[in-house]
């Protein structure tokens, strides 16, 4: 085979491998895997349209393949055949035909917009809607909840069978929330409030979803993804009172009411969390003000991710959950490069591992009295 040959054979074998490679459908993110009735019924609509294409491509294609075979020239046949032009039946068929496929898509795909699409005016929100102010960051997620009095980052729990109402704002560039499984993608826009809704129902498991910001955001775009915890209606009321259960901070002077246990290396990192600095940024409910453009890391003991999604946070492993929050507070543009979290120690520093350790056990101790309230952050054993 000639070279260029090669080349292309080449190319093309490594071009099918890497679109083949994205077809999957049961993978953490697949829109061909809905468990909620959004993407249930888009996915019915691309299924219902794909089904036709493919026989219209079968139908044209028998009857292209079969005119070849059947009418093409006989070796040393030269007479011409008989000229013919117009045939009104045929047209008109094909018209209407045409016409018909045309119908098939349109009507089940205005349909499909109608049900899932459009606004919720004030005025039809009630009281048991989740209503989330959701703000995106470059590369983060903040989760703010008006009626229940919860701002928490990167996880977003619900309760099962309610309808989830979200309000999306960008702080800085354009950013989409997108979470496959459970709901539509909608842009988050710079001084534009945007509105996307979603329901569960009966059908959709508890657990954890992961979602993608959907629109590129420069940086860490592709490292800026989160999870959306569906809980029964118990673990959501038992995840609420967890954060409206702790005094705020002008309340009172005394220590944090987050930390039942005594435990030295927890109180030491709560002061370290302090005195390096991370209280300026973060805040923590009852214990640190910090930045409201800043990741708010109370209860951050139930997460079950880190940095936006990029780090497992295992409920049921504390040696990956303490390695993980270590190895991101050595250094966080190892993990996640480009984006806004200082490194707070010297390359080199003596006192680094120490006080990571002492830090790592006190942001994990919060919202978890003891091992069986680890389990209200969601661990569903994925
Ligand atoms: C200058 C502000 C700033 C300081 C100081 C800072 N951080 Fe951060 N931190 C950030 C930003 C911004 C992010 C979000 C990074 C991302 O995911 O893109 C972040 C993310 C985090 C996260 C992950 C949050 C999540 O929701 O998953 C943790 C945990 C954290 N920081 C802990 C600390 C600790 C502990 C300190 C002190 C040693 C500290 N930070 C100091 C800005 C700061
Ligand atoms: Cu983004």
């Amino acid at each position: 085979m000639p070279k260029r040959s090669w080349f292309r054979l080449i190319s093309l074998s490594i071009l099918s491998i890497l679109l083949l490679g994205g077809c999957s459908f049961d993978t953490i993110q697949s829109a061909l895997d809905p468990q909620a009735p959004i993407p249930r019924a888009q996915h019915d609509l691309l299924i219902w349209v794909s089904w036709l294409s493919l026989i219209v491509i079968v139908a044209v294609g028998v009857v292209l393949f079969g005119s070849l075979v059947r009418y093409r020239a006989k070796a040393n046949d030269k007479t011409i055949p008989s000229q013919t032009h117009g045939n009104t039946v045929l047209e008109i068929s094909l018209i209407a035909l045409a016409t018909v496929i045309t119908i098939l898509v349109v009507v089940p795909g205005v349909r499909t917009i109608f049900k899932t699409e459009g606004r919720i005016q004030t005025e039809d929100i009630t009281a048991d809607d989740i209503v989330v102010n959701v703000t995106g960051y470059q590369w983060w997620w903040a989760f703010d909840y008006p009626d229940l009095g919860i701002t928490t980052a990167n996880e977003l729990h619900i309760p099962k069978g309610k309808r989830v109402i979200l309000n999306l704002k960008s702080a800085d560039v354009l950013h989409s929330f997108w979470v496959p499984k459970l709901s539509g993608k909608r842009d988050l826009i710079p001084n534009q409030a945007n509105q996307l809704w979603f329901v569960t129902d009966e059908n959709t498991p508890e657990g954890i979803y992961y979602g993608q910001c959907a629109e590129l955001c420069l940086g860490a775009h592709a490292y800026m993804r989160f999870r959306v915890i569906v809980d029964s209606e118990t673990n959501f009321a038992a995840w609420t009172d967890k954060f409206t259960s702790i005094a705020p901070l002008q309340a009172s002077t005394e220590p944090s009411i987050q930390l039942v246990q005594a435990d030295p290396l927890v109180e030491q990192g709560k002061a370290l969390f302090k005195q390096k600095g991370c209280g300026a940024c973060h805040a923590i409910k009852g214990y640190s003000g910090g930045a409201p453009d800043k990741p708010n890391l109370t209860n951050f003991g139930l997460r079950n991710s880190l940095a936006a999604g990029v780090l497992d946070m295992p409920a049921d492993n504390i040696d990956v959950r303490k390695a993980n929050l270590a190895r991101w507070l050595h250094n966080p543009q190892e993990v996640k490069p480009t984006n806004r979290m200082p490194t707070l120690w010297a390359n080199g520093d003596p006192k680094a591992d120490e006080e990571i350790a002492a830090i790592a056990a006190y942001l994990l101790s919060l919202g978890v009295e003891n091992e069986a309230q680890a389990n209200v952050g969601g661990n569903y054993g994925n």
